[in-house]
């Protein structure tokens, strides 16, 4: 027993702090590559499976989960998508992935993804820490970095080499830089997304993304039974105003007639607003701390990029703990914020582009609504546009 007053003292490699997607991507990585590691999560994993958040994978987090050793379920249950549907005008345009670029996207959701992770993390008896309380970040700028927490009313403190900072947007760990290291760039848009989960099978068989003088909206799926729909809402609006009749006759008025028509309703599963926002906090390394996924960054869910870019961040992380733990190499590691940071702003403009292309912005002149009509049917008409489009949605090369 450790004496009262002091903390139970733990070691280990790489300490990640978040069982979010990113947290546990990187605890398998590392797990397969046998580097000792241990996830630190303030919340109960009923919770962070409660959680519905993302639904499209990129083929790099495809062949990131591959190699994590976790993608047997999302083999067999994933749905592979060619392309997405624009609708505007009462009219719906294909987009042709497939064709276009010869890549697809694959269906799949972000608790499946988190539920496999955490499944696999179980198997290979890695420690993971649920419900951890006041988890704190020390010294990560000097020789003894450390995350100390409290579980059950006893204090613990994990020594480590490095910290993997996975804890999203409202973590600690970019909280615990001072401000004076870091440099932040924010857009906050002036409206939300209301979102449903629905077990109705989906209105078409690929996702429509519809631009309407009502706002956006967006029929997405988890499977050919589940539904995931969202309309664009003002920032200050509540779910709990929000029957399922109320969101069901709203996502109707804004969908093309054949949509509309085809559309199944049913009582939802859950129902939330997600604000929406662009940010970026750079640089992404602090000494031994690293930011990985919306611990760095957030983007607005439009262009389907959080969950992959958390992949992405992780991948270059899981990389460079490798060069180092195997070769006593630390450039990777050195290169780690620069080489996410140039793929994260792409997708910060890719993101920032689709939501300025298919909302409704409340300061909008006749001027700027005219412009974006062009830019759609530009876009639509244009192969080129509808190249670009498909190259950053299917996800730009590493
Ligand atoms: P997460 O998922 O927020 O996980 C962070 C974890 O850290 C824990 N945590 C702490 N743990 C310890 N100590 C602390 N002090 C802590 N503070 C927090 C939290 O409890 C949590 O478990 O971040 P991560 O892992 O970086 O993953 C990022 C993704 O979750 C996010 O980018 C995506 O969900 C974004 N997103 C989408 N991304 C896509 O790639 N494709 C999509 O189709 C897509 N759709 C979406 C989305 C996000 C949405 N919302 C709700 C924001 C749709 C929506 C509606
Ligand atoms: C989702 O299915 O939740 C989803 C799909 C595409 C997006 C955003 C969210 O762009």
């Amino acid at each position: 027993m450790a004496p009262k007053g002091t903390p139970h003292a733990h070691s280990t490699r790489v300490a990640i702090v978040g069982a979010g997607p990113a947290g546990l991507l990187l605890g398998q990585l590392l797990t397969v590559a046998g580097i000792d590691n241990i996830v630190i999560e303030q919340r109960s994993p009923e919770h962070v499976l409660s959680r519905i958040r993302a639904g499209i994978l990129e083929c790099v987090t495809v062949d990131a989960l591959a190699r994590a050793g976790v993608d047997a379920r999302l083999r067999a249950e994933g749905l592979v998508h060619r392309g997405i549907e624009l609708s505007f005008g009462g009219v719906r345009h294909r987009i042709d992935f497939h064709a276009l670029i010869g890549r697809d996207v694959t269906v799949y959701g972000q608790t499946e993804v988190t539920r496999d992770l955490m499944a696999a993390r179980q198997e290979a008896g890695m420690p993971s820490v649920y419900e951890a309380q006041d988890v704190s970040l020390h010294d990560f700028d000097g020789r003894r970095p450390r995350v100390c927490y409290r579980k059950d009313g006893i204090e613990h403190e994990v020594s480590c080499d490095f910290i993997a900072g996975c804890d999203g947007f409202h973590g600690v760990s970019r909280a615990s830089v001072p401000d004076a290291s870091k440099q932040i760039f924010e857009r906050v848009y002036p409206f939300g997304w209301l979102g449903i989960l629905s077990e109705t099978p989906p209105v078409a068989d690929e996702l429509i993304y519809a631009s309407h003088p009502r706002g956006f909206a967006l029929c997405s799926m988890r499977s050919k039974t589940r539904s995931r729909y969202y309309v664009q809402v003002p920032s200050a609006e509540k779910a709990e105003g929000w029957s399922d009749d109320r969101f069901w006759d709203e996502l109707r008025s804004r969908l093309d007639a054949e949509a509309a028509e085809a559309l199944v309703t049913g009582p939802s599963i859950e129902k939330s607003i997600a604000p929406l926002r662009s940010f970026v906090c750079e640089p992404m390394r602090f000494g031994s701390l690293f930011l990985a996924g919306d611990a760095a960054h957030i983007v607005p869910p439009t262009g389907a990029k959080g969950l992959n870019l958390a992949a992405s961040d992780v991948l270059y992380l899981a990389d460079g703990f490798i060069a180092h733990y195997r070769h006593g190499d630390s450039q990777e590691l050195d290169l780690y914020s620069a080489r996410c940071l140039s793929r994260v702003w792409k997708a910060e403009r890719f993101s920032w582009w689709m939501t300025s292309l298919l909302h409704r912005f409340p300061d909008a002149d006749a001027f700027a609504h005219r412009i974006q009509q062009a830019e759609l049917d530009y876009l639509v008409s244009s192969e080129a546009a509808c190249r670009s489009l498909a190259e950053n949605y299917v996800g730009l090369p590493r």
